[in-house]
């Protein structure tokens, strides 16, 4: 009787991805392993269909003998020191536990990274430029050119790192406002300004020592608050897919005057109340204000001619408030059941 040799193939491909080099060899080429076991059953086999029979039983023992002489695992087995990759998604020094599962191996992007997209795009259609932000920024841009002279106690609301040679890690997006006046200027300027921030922060569940936030800044002739409030609530309904309910409450920054909190009603119970929005009915999303005059002359534009807004949002909030996550520390864990929700 013929063998059904589609079903030996399918598990020789298994038995390569589970079993030793050992295992391997005893299981099929030992005395009594399954290719001896097939040879001596070529007997029974009808002379027309021996040859075929017996060529594809050494087909099968070529298989073998390659994969035991190009296992890779068992030739880094034979070194002293044998590396461990603590990011494999499986054990590389369990025999058991050799085949890694397809989904281990693809890659996707960082949920963070896909709202980002999905809100530059929301920009760019809108007529905004796109820059990102440095990592390592110095005195002037963290805070001389945003209207903190030296010594303004304002300086202490942002806890920052300093390296020892005066470089700052930026605590917000804001450090960019100076270089994007002048590099888009003169005005009309509309650029929206992604980045990562880092503040000396007690961590929870809303906050990070590690964030991004992505500004923007919009200065024309004859720009309003009211213009600032429209732009705003836009992207903010067509990134939330919902109508919201806006309202601005007082808040100090110090290179905005009139400075605000920009407020949204709850997307997902509509102001009655859930966990999201603490059951106040009404989330706080993000700083804004009309830019200060000495910010606009520090970037070399004329304030008595031109005016402008800025904003400073936190993608993180944005991103937990898009997929329901709870605590925004799970998006730096680098968990990966957590990450493969997305
Ligand atoms: C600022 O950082 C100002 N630069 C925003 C601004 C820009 C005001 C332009 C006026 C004009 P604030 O510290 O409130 O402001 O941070 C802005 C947003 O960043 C917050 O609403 C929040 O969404 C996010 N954020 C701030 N701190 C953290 C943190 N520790 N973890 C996560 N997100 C944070």
């Amino acid at each position: 009787m013929l063998k059904d040799f589609s079903q030996i193939l399918k598990e020789i491909d298994d038995d390569i991805h589970t079993l030793s080099q050992v295992e391997l060899k005893q299981k099929y080429l030992s005395k009594s392993g399954v290719i001896s076991k097939m040879f001596k059953e070529l007997k029974e086999v009808p002379d027309k269909e021996k040859s075929e029979y017996g060529l594809k039983i050494n087909q099968i023992k070529t298989l073998i003998e390659d994969n035991i002489k190009n296992r890779v695992e068992e030739k880094l087995e034979d070194k002293p020191l044998f590396k461990i990759d603590p990011t494999a998604p499986f054990d590389i020094n369990s025999k058991k536990d050799k085949k890694p599962h397809i989904l281990d191996l693809r890659g996707s992007s960082h949920p963070l990274m896909q709202e980002l997209e999905k809100i530059l795009d929301i920009f760019q259609r809108m007529g905004f430029n796109i820059l990102e932000s440095r990592q390592l920024d110095d005195d002037f841009h963290m805070f001389e050119s945003l209207n903190f002279p030296k010594g303004h106690p304002a300086r202490d609301m942002y806890d920052t790192f300093w390296t020892d040679d005066n470089f700052v890690l930026p605590a917000h997006t804001s450090t960019m406002q100076n270089r994007a006046l002048r590099k888009f200027g003169p005005p009309p300027i509309r650029v929206v300004l992604p980045g990562r921030c880092f503040r000396n922060e007690a961590t929870d569940a809303s906050h990070e020592h590690t964030f991004y936030q992505i500004e923007g800044i919009y200065v024309d002739k004859d720009i309003s608050f009211a213009n600032m409030l429209a732009t705003i609530k836009s992207y903010l309904e067509e990134y939330l897919e919902k109508e919201l309910e806006i309202r601005v409450q007082p808040a100090y920054f110090p290179f905005t005057e009139p400075d605000a909190e920009f407020v949204i009603s709850c997307p997902f119970c509509n102001k009655s109340g859930c966990s999201t929005c603490h059951y106040s009915g009404w989330i706080e999303l993000m700083g804004c204000g009309m830019i200060h005059p000495n910010v606009l002359n520090s970037g070399g534009i004329d304030s008595q001619i031109y005016s402008g807004f800025a904003w400073g949002v936190g993608l993180d909030r944005l991103t937990a408030i898009k997929r329901g996550i709870t605590d925004i520390r799970k998006l730096r864990d680098g968990d990966i059941n957590f990450l493969r929700q997305f």
